[in-house]
C-alpha cells in the first residue's frame, strides 16, 4: 500500500505556501511545493487583501502537487472576510484587518452593547479588527450581500462551490456563541446585522466538496480530491499541531503574532478573564483555546520592511550582543497596530515610558525581541492564573520558532523551558486534520504524539538573570 498524500493550503499574514504530507503509521514527512508572498495592497485610501492573487498562487500550488493527493484543506489568518450575492459572485475586494476602517467602531459597540453581554456570548478578546467591528463598520456593504465567507471558506467556495463556516474560525468572527456553539442570535439581533449572512456551520475534518470541473482541468487534480474542512483559523491548526508530551504545557503560535495561552476543555468567562482581555476561540475537538494576542514578530517584520529588508541573521547576530533590557515597549499598545513607520513608533514609545531610546538597528532589534519575551511572560502567568491550569513545559511553533534568541529569551522570561518548533505547525495541524478525517491517525493526543516523534525540535532550558527579568516586568506594568 502506498502512503496517502495529503496538502495543506497555508496563508499567514505575509506569505502563503502549499505543502503536502505523506502520513503513515510513524510517518510524516512535510514538503513544500509553492511559496509566495502575501502583500497587502493599499487602493483608494483602502488597506485590501490581494486574495485573487492569492487564490492564483492555490491553484498554482494545486498544479504543483503529486497526482496521488487524497485531500486538500485550507486555512489562514481569522476575522477577515469576503462577500457574496445570490449568485455566488465576490462583492468587493475583502479588506484588510489592519485597515483603519473599524477606527473607533468596537468603542462604540462596546459602549452600545456592554461587554459584559459581547464577552459572555462570544467569549472574545476585545480586538478592534474582530469580524463583528468589521460588520458594523461596513454596515452598508451588506445590503446586496447573501453570504459572507470567512477567508478560507470564500477559497473553498471558489474551489467546490460549497458554502459554509468552518467553526474553529467562524469563532474569531464575535458572533458565535462560544457555549451553544451555534450563531448568536442574540448578539446579531442586538447589532442589527443580516444574519441570512451567516452559513451554515462545519467541523474540521467534514468534506466540503470535489473539485469545480474548470479547477480539477485548470490544475489536473483529480476530479474525486476531497477538499476538506480543517481548523481554518492557522492559530487553531498550529495549536492543534503542538507536540505536547503531557497535559501540563502553554503555546505560542508565534508569527506576525503571538498568540500565548493554554488549551482547555470549556471557556473562561468571567470578570477577571474580561477585564484582561483573554479570548476563548476554538480548537478542534471542542477545545478552547484560552489565548491572548500579543503583538508578534509584526514589530521586527514591519520594521524590516521601513529599512529596506537589510539581512535578518546578521541583525540578530548584532542584536544579540546588545545589552538586555535597556528599552522596553509594550507590544499591545494599539499605536503599533497599524502599518507604517515601525522604527520610529519604536523610539518614541521607548523615550516616552522612560527607556533610553535605540539608536541603531540592532538595538531596535533587540528591543522588539526582550519586549515579546516580555509580554510572553506575562500573558503566559496571566493564563495559568485566570484557568488555574499550571504549566510546566512551553511549547514555541511557527515562523518565530526559527529565532534563535527569541526562544531563549521567552525561556528566560518565562522561567520554563521552551521547546521550539515545528516552524510549520499550521501546516501540520491542517495535514493531521485531513489525515484523521481519511482514517489515518487517531485522535488529537496520537496527532501531537506524531509531530513529536518525527519533527526537529529544539529545547531551552530557562537561564539569564532571573530578577533582571521580573524587574523588568515591574517597570513595564
Ligand atoms: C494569526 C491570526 C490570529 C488572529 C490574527 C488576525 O495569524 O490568525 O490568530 O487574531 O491572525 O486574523
Amino acid at each position: 500500500t502506498t502512503t496517502p498524500t495529503f496538502a495543506a493550503v497555508d496563508l499567514g499574514a505575509s506569505s502563503g505556501r502549499v505543502m503536502t504530507a505523506r502520513i503513515g503509521a510513524g510517518t510524516l514527512d512535510l514538503t513544500e511545493v509553492h511559496r509566495f508572498p502575501n502583500r497587502p495592497v493599499r487602493a483608494n485610501g483602502t488597506l485590501y487583501w490581494d486574495l485573487l492573487g492569492l487564490y492564483g498562487n492555490v491553484l498554482d500550488g494545486l498544479r504543483a502537487a503529486p497526482p496521488e493527493l487524497v485531500s486538500v484543506g485550507i486555512d489562514s489568518w481569522a476575522v477577515d472576510y469576503g462577500l457574496l450575492d445570490g449568485n455566488g459572485t465576490l462583492l468587493g475586494n475583502p479588506v484588510h484587518y489592519r485597515d483603519t476602517r473599524t477606527d473607533g467602531v468596537m468603542e462604540r459597540v462596546r459602549a452600545e452593547v456592554g461587554d459584559d453581554l459581547l464577552y459572555q456570548v462570544s467569549g472574545l478578546q476585545f480586538l478592534p479588527f474582530n469580524t463583528v467591528y468589521q460588520l458594523v463598520a461596513a454596515r452598508a456593504d451588506l445590503e446586496r450581500a447573501e453570504t459572507l465567507l470567512l477567508i478560507p471558506d470564500l477559497l473553498a467556495f471558489w474551489l467546490t462551490g460549497q458554502v459554509g463556516a468552518e467553526r474553529t474560525n467562524a469563532s474569531t468572527t464575535g458572533l458565535l456563541d462560544v457555549r451553544e456553539g451555534v450563531w448568536s442570535g442574540t448578539l446579531i439581533e442586538r447589532l442589527g446585522l443580516p444574519g441570512r449572512l451567516l452559513p451554515g456551520l462545519r467541523e474540521p475534518g467534514e468534506v466540503i466538496g470535489r473539485p469545480r470541473p474548470e479547477v480539477a482541468e485548470e490544475t489536473g487534480v483529480a476530479a474525486g480530491l476531497a477538499v476538506t474542512a480543517v481548523a481554518s483559523h492557522d492559530t487553531a491548526s498550529a495549536v492543534a499541531a503542538v507536540p505536547a508530551t503531557t497535559g501540563r504545557f502553554g503555546y505560542i503560535s508565534c508569527g506576525t503574532w503571538s498568540l500565548v495561552g493554554v488549551e482547555l476543555p470549556a471557556p473562561v468567562l468571567g470578570e477577571e478573564s474580561r477585564k484582561a482581555n483573554f479570548t476563548n476561540e476554538g480548537g478542534v475537538d471542542g477545545t478552547v483555546r484560552y489565548l491572548r494576542n500579543v503583538m508578534g514578530l509584526w514589530l521586527l517584520q514591519e520594521s524590516m520592511r521601513a529599512w529596506g529588508s537589510p539581512d535578518l541573521p546578521a541583525l540578530l547576530a548584532e542584536a544579540e550582543r546588545v545589552p538586555a533590557l535597556r528599552s522596553l515597549v509594550d507590544p499591545d499598545d494599539p499605536e503599533f497596530l497599524p502599518p507604517g513607520d515601525m522604527p520610529s513608533r519604536i523610539a518614541a514609545h521607548c523615550v516616552r515610558r522612560g527607556f533610553p531610546e535605540p539608536r541603531t538597528r540592532a538595538e531596535v532589534v533587540r528591543c522588539v525581541l526582550d519586549s515579546l519575551a516580555l509580554a510572553h511572560r506575562r500573558t503566559l502567568r496571566e493564563a495559568v492564573r485566570l484557568s488555574g491550569r499550571e504549566v510546566e513545559v512551553v511549547h514555541l511553533v511557527g515562523g518565530g520558532s526559527r529565532n534563535d534568541l527569541l526562544c531563549r529569551l521567552t525561556a528566560d522570561a518565562c522561567g520554563l523551558p521552551v521547546v521550539a518548533g515545528p516552524v510549520e505547525a499550521t501546516a501540520l495541524g491542517n495535514v493531521l486534520v485531513q489525515a484523521r478525517a481519511h482514517g489515518v491517525v487517531g485522535d488529537l493526543a496520537e496527532m501531537r504524539d506524531l509531530v513529536a516523534r518525527t519533527q526537529t525540535l529544539r529545547r531551552y532550558e530557562p537561564g539569564g538573570d532571573a530578577a533582571a527579568w521580573a524587574e523588568a516586568a515591574d517597570r513595564l506594568r
